[in-house]
């Protein structure tokens, strides 16, 4: 089995940093914000975050005016990631609280969801966004908790998983949401952890990959999907480590960087992000471990909640 390639993976997140003015990036200039926070929290948990600029990063962030105004209609999915970046280089200070709690209370409709905009579309995603948020704002006192986490245990399924929305089929990605939301607001005592663990663990197909539901195809997000849950439950050990690791490392390119959904296919900042925070919950030598409900590392986590 190969290793880690973390040079190379870091020298490829900086290349599609440096690339920002390109067509591809202009065009996708929405999905910047996310992607800052991808590449930025991978190059942390490999040790490289001192790479970057520091007040380059922070300047850009705030010229978003996130939370609300400047040319960019706000939404709650870079809200997150902007908060996230910012704690990354422990430079929560600049934030206007107020006004981004404001902005995400006003987002929590009456039967405790949230939408992720002013338009109303309403997701488990956005639940668990605004939860993560407000608590490393240390403001989820200005949400309604008992209605928010009500509304999560209602998307709650059969067979232990969770949907978008209430009735909505069990899918990885939004069990990562409900069951982060339901660890930061400490209700984890709400979910069957023996039933829900045993669906993730089947996510698990003969490569060592990880699928997001049954019959699909095994992928690398998931390794940060599924597997975030399994630790949260305290189910990590029904899934082979081993394997998983072995299908992580085989979706690098370990010419050029970067890593891939499936072995051979083209890499792509996130699915980077993913393997790498895969592998820091599967305790790879190197890496500095990650936190699974607020997805990021531990050291930033404990400077949040635990520093003066
Ligand atoms: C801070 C880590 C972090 C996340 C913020 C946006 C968000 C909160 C969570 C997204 C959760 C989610 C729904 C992830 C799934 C993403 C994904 C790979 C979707 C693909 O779904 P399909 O149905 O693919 O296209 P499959 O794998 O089912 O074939
Ligand atoms: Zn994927």
């Amino acid at each position: 089995m190969g290793e880690l390639a973390t040079d190379k993976h870091v020298r490829y997140i900086l290349s599609v940093e440096k690339k920002k003015d390109s067509f591809e990036s202009v065009v996708m200039e929405h999905l910047r914000m996310n992607g800052a926070y991808w590449g930025l929290t991978a190059l942390d948990i490999m040790g490289k975050l001192d790479t970057v600029d520091v007040n380059e990063v922070v300047s850009w962030i705030m010229s978003w005016g996130f939370g609300g105004n400047v040319g960019h209609d706000p939404h709650i999915l870079y809200t997150l990631s902007a908060v996230q970046v910012l704690a990354l280089f422990n430079k929560l200070d600049v934030v206007d609280v107020d006004k981004v709690t404001t902005y995400i209370v006003s987002l929590q409709n009456e039967d405790g969801s949230f939408s992720g905009d002013i338009w109303g579309e309403v997701d488990t995603r956005f639940s668990y966004i605004a939860i993560c948020c407000v608590s490393i704002l240390h403001r989820l006192d200005r949400i309604n908790v008992e209605k928010a986490v009500k509304y999560i245990i209602s998307c709650k399924n059969m067979d232990g998983g969770f949907g978008c929305t209430p009735g909505g089929e069990s899918h990885a990605g939004q069990i990562f949401c409900c069951v982060g939301a339901l660890a930061i607001t400490g209700s984890l005592d709400l979910v069957d952890k023996d039933l829900l663990g045993w669906w993730l663990c089947e996510r698990q197909v003969k490569s060592g990959g990880l699928n997001g539901r049954p019959e699909k195809l095994p992928d690398v997000c998931y390794s940060w999907w599924v597997l975030s849950s399994l630790i949260m439950i305290d189910r990590v050990h029904w899934i082979s480590k081993e394997k998983l690791i072995k299908f992580i490392l085989d979706c690098q390119d370990t010419e050029k960087g970067g890593i891939s959904d499936r072995p051979d296919d083209a890499v792509d900042v996130f699915h980077t992000y993913f393997g790498v925070a895969g592998l820091s919950l599967l305790e790879y030598p190197g890496l500095k471990p990650i936190d699974p409900a607020y997805a990021l590392p531990v050291d930033v986590v404990d400077r949040i909640f635990f520093s003066k």
